[in-house]
């Protein structure tokens, strides 16, 4: 009698473990540290499934570094993903936008070469209303003869990445992933507990019809955004003759993805509110990983002035003006902010 094989599926391990062998992307210690992560965002996933069943809603009542109030999921991701990556061995250290200073692995476990960064829980204004959140994370190795772990050792230009990714608990939870070899989407199977590649090579079209920007902050912006946007408002009329569609999620991770998926651009530019900070994503923490993820995706990321992935950082916490996504909608941006410098 024939048995009937399931379709085969390519589990994040597996597909990790070709990564080292035929592309020879990875190394092991790299390999466990993904593991690592995407096995803390399933615990993540959980307790955001669980919601008010589990009284992870609300407040912590705390405030982070940068002066903004810290959610119960905020603290609970940020320690899941502290406690997953302490004792492997593959880390140097730890920096998160939750927590105001870098860690350093505790002397009782043996230390590796790479930097882990993150945004435990990304779109906190909307852990409470049921909406797409996720968590955002970064690699960089090392400096070679490092010695002691300072915060002097994370700051590295975006392009010194080694992997970078993010989840996102929506619908159906999902982890997407670069190692610098495409960008691959693996789906949460809940009832296996497992990651399942489900995309591969993700490529962001170089065109596309639809902007996601905080159009609330327009009386802030500066003129070269002021000006790209009142052209896509214009539609077939204006001068870009064709409609432009809107979508602003808040929370970035659903954004990236969306644009990954249908492509779009994505800004949050720098405004007058508080004009000596360079807007309010975190370099470290938000637009490096989503950058090299895009321009992995064939998209391209700038600060309107310099690719994102060259800033070369000077806090951990620095922010950052972020314009990413389809290719040419980004080059046209950056060229309206060249042309008013
Ligand atoms: P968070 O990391 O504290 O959640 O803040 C970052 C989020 C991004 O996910 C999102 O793009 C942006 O803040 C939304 O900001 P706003 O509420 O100003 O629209
Ligand atoms: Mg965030």
């Amino acid at each position: 009698m024939k048995t009937s094989v399931p379709n085969r599926r390519t589990s994040l391990t597996q597909f990790l473990v070709e990564q080292q062998r035929s592309a020879n992307a990875i190394q092991p210690e790299l390999r466990l540290l993904i593991e690592v992560v995407a096995r803390a965002c399933k615990a993540i996933a959980v307790n955001v499934g669980k919601g008010a069943l589990a009284g992870v809603l609300g407040s912590a009542g705390t405030e982070n570094v940068q002066g903004e109030t810290q959610k119960k999921l905020d603290v609970i991701s940020n320690d899941i993903l502290m406690e997953a990556n302490e004792w492997g061995g593959h880390l140097a250290g730890m920096a998160s936008e939750e927590m105001e200073t870098i860690h350093e692995i505790p002397n009782r476990y043996p230390k590796g070469e790479y930097l882990l960064l993150f945004d435990p829980l990304d779109g906190s204004s909307n852990i409470d209303v049921n909406v797409s959140i996720g968590t955002i994370f970064s690699v960089l190795k090392a400096p070679e003869a490092m010695g002691e772990v300072t915060e002097k050792s994370f700051l590295l230009a975006g392009t010194m990445q080694v992997a970078a990714g993010y989840a996102v608990y929506g619908p159906t939870t999902v982890f997407v992933l670069t190692v610098g070899t495409g960008v691959h989407c693996f789906t949460l199977d809940r009832e296996m507990g497992s990651w399942v590649l489900t995309q591969s090579n993700m490529m962001i079209p170089e065109e596309t019809q639809e902007f996601a920007i905080n159009m609330s902050n327009m009386r802030h912006w500066e003129p070269p955004v002021k000006r790209y946007i009142d052209e896509l408002l214009l539609g077939k009329t204006g001068p870009r003759a064709k409609d432009f569609n809107m979508r602003w999620v808040a929370s970035m991770v659903a954004d990236v993805h969306r644009i990954l998926t249908r492509g779009g651009v994505f800004l949050y530019p720098r405004d007058k509110r508080e004009p000596d900070k360079p807007g309010k994503l975190r370099l470290m923490y938000e637009a490096n990983p989503m950058s090299f993820i895009v321009e992995q995706a064939g998209g391209a990321a700038t600060n309107g002035r310099q690719r994102i992935l060259d800033v070369q950082p000077s806090q951990l916490h620095e922010r950052v003006s972020v314009i990413l996504g389809s290719k040419r909608e980004v080059e046209l941006v950056t060229r309206y902010h060249t042309e008013t410098a």
